[in-house]
């Protein structure tokens, strides 16, 4: 495209990273780039705002020496060259210098540079207001963005009507006399900053900087109504845009919308594969996730014993166990506790008992007939050993004192297994709290609150105010139905 220009830019492509970009891209299209004006140099590519007295006293007295029919363009020519395929007319991107700036050059006076209106471009924007400016050269910009999110935004064909309605007042946006009135929701402004953000970054990270201007000054616009619809807890506010960028921030409501739940459904999603790991709980979690971390191998090097052991295994446990095989792990704990004491009772509890089709884990009351609670621990550290020896128990997570929180090993998989020890006078009510589910759990405590009475895993008790409580029931656990006012619910029910 640029075959036969001589380009020099400024400044310079060592110290402006703009044309640095711009002069790479041009020379691929043909162009030849100098670091140094020289008879040859067909144009001066420069930054307006790079347009001052020592410019003219560096680069452009000395260019006009070397060829006084040289050109001086803004910058913005070549990238809007490239953007539009074609050789673009250089009517208003001509930098001249105006005759004030001409007689300062002639006489100059004691001033170290020169303000924009020394200089005019014959472009009209100096003339116009910031947001005017960003208005004007926002269809590029919505090409952009409609590219960009075209594939996030979803469609309808109410919207592409509108998106044509917007094309069809270009030229009236144009002059910069008629706006679109949009509303938007105060609750959607935050997402639209984050996208506003996003892209001026992605846009100065590609050398984009009439977008990037475009994108700032709608960046201004939104901050600015953000602060007012909060100041004034407004629900919504009415931003007065060109249509274009009507447009512009009708795709990036709906991207951000989709960008934004895509966000959330990551953190979610993460947070949760971090919390699925023993001992990580919410707030460690999102400590992890506004790390960066994402995956388990990021956090494997931050957790404790516990956590690399989850990891390790991490497949085995997060996978849902067939009944068949909970009962294999739990025929072989029963076998055993029977070669130990004939008085060990064990029972399988939580989804198992309520005939769920598969489980998350194991879950075993361990008992003995008549036994106390020392009794019962001290029998269940034998076990335990032997489980150990016999390779069925591989790991304790937490061993506390009445729960063992542990890992045991049939067919090479890994399944978390929770063992509670219960005093054989606790039954009823530790089958109860132990068969679930956590919902109808709550709902059983808080009947029993209304009756006044308090329901946990060791009994029923009376919750009169001002009395000592006392136990109404803990061995049978359809008696704590029954003084509930209940009939005896099947635990496939619960
Ligand atoms: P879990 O094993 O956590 O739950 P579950 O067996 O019902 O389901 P899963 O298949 O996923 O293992 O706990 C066993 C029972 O303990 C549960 O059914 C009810 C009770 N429980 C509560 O009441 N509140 C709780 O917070 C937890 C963790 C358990
Ligand atoms: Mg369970």
């Amino acid at each position: 495209m640029f075959n036969g220009y001589h380009f020099y830019f400024y400044p310079s492509t060592d110290v402006s990273r703009i044309n640095q970009i711009r002069s790479r891209i041009v020379a691929k299209q043909g162009a030849t780039i100098t670091s140094e004006i020289n008879a040859q140099t067909s144009h001066i590519l420069v930054r307006p705002q790079s347009v001052n007295q020592k410019f003219y006293d560096n680069v452009l007295n000395p260019a006009l020496k070397i060829n006084k029919n040289i050109t001086v363009l803004d910058s913005d020519w070549v990238s809007e060259s490239v953007a539009g395929r074609k050789i673009m007319n250089t009517d208003g991107y001509v930098v001249t210098a105006n005759q004030h700036v001409q007689d300062e050059i002639a006489h100059p006076v004691e001033k170290s540079g020169c303000n924009d209106n020394d200089l005019e471009t014959v472009k009209k924007r100096r003339s116009t207001s910031y947001i005017d400016e960003c208005n004007k050269k926002s269809k590029q910009l919505s090409e952009d963005i409609e590219f960009k999110y075209r594939e996030a935004s979803e469609y309808d064909d109410d919207v592409d009507r509108k998106n044509s309605q917007f094309h069809q007042t270009d030229e009236t946006s144009e002059q910069g006399d008629l706006y679109e009135t949009l509303s938007i929701p105060t609750s959607e402004l935050n997402s639209v900053v984050n996208a506003l953000e996003q892209s001026i970054a992605d846009k100065s990270r590609n050398g984009h900087s009439n977008y990037s201007k475009t994108l700032n000054g709608l960046y201004d616009i939104v901050v600015k109504a953000k602060h007012e619809a909060l100041r004034e807890r407004r629900r919504s506010v009415d931003l007065k845009l060109s249509p274009e960028n009507a447009r512009n921030i009708s795709y990036l409501t709906r991207a951000s919308q989709t960008k934004w739940l895509q966000a959330v459904k990551e953190r979610s999603d993460t947070i949760k594969l971090f919390m699925s790991v023993y001992g990580i709980g919410e707030y460690t979690a999102n400590k992890f996730f506004s790390k960066g971390y994402r995956s388990l191998q990021d956090i494997f090097p931050f957790v404790d014993d516990n956590g690399r052991v989850s990891i390790t295994h991490h497949s085995d446990f997060v996978e849902r166990i067939s009944r068949e095989e909970v009962e294999e792990h739990f025929t072989q704990v029963k076998s055993a506790a029977a070669e130990l004491d004939k008085d060990i009772q064990l029972y399988c509890m939580g989804s198992y008992r309520r005939g769920c089709r598969d489980c998350g884990d194991i879950d075993i009351i361990f008992t003995m007939n008549q036994g106390t609670i020392m009794k019962i621990k001290s029998k269940f550290e034998i076990l335990l050993e032997k489980m150990f020896k016999e390779k069925l128990a591989v790991y304790t997570f937490t061993k506390g004192s009445g729960k063992w929180l542990g890992a045991t090993q049939v067919n090479s998989k890994w399944r978390r297994m929770d063992i509670l020890l219960v005093p054989w006078q606790e039954l009823g009510a530790a089958t109860l709290y132990y068969t679930g589910s956590g919902e109808f759990n709550r709902m059983m405590r808080s009947r029993a609150i209304k009756m006044n009475m308090k329901l946990n895993q060791t009994g029923l008790f009376t919750a009169t105010k001002g009395e000592e409580p006392h136990l109404l029931e803990s061995f049978n656990e359809s008696k704590i139905f029954t003084i509930l006012g209940l009939p005896w619910i099947e635990p496939s029910k619960r």
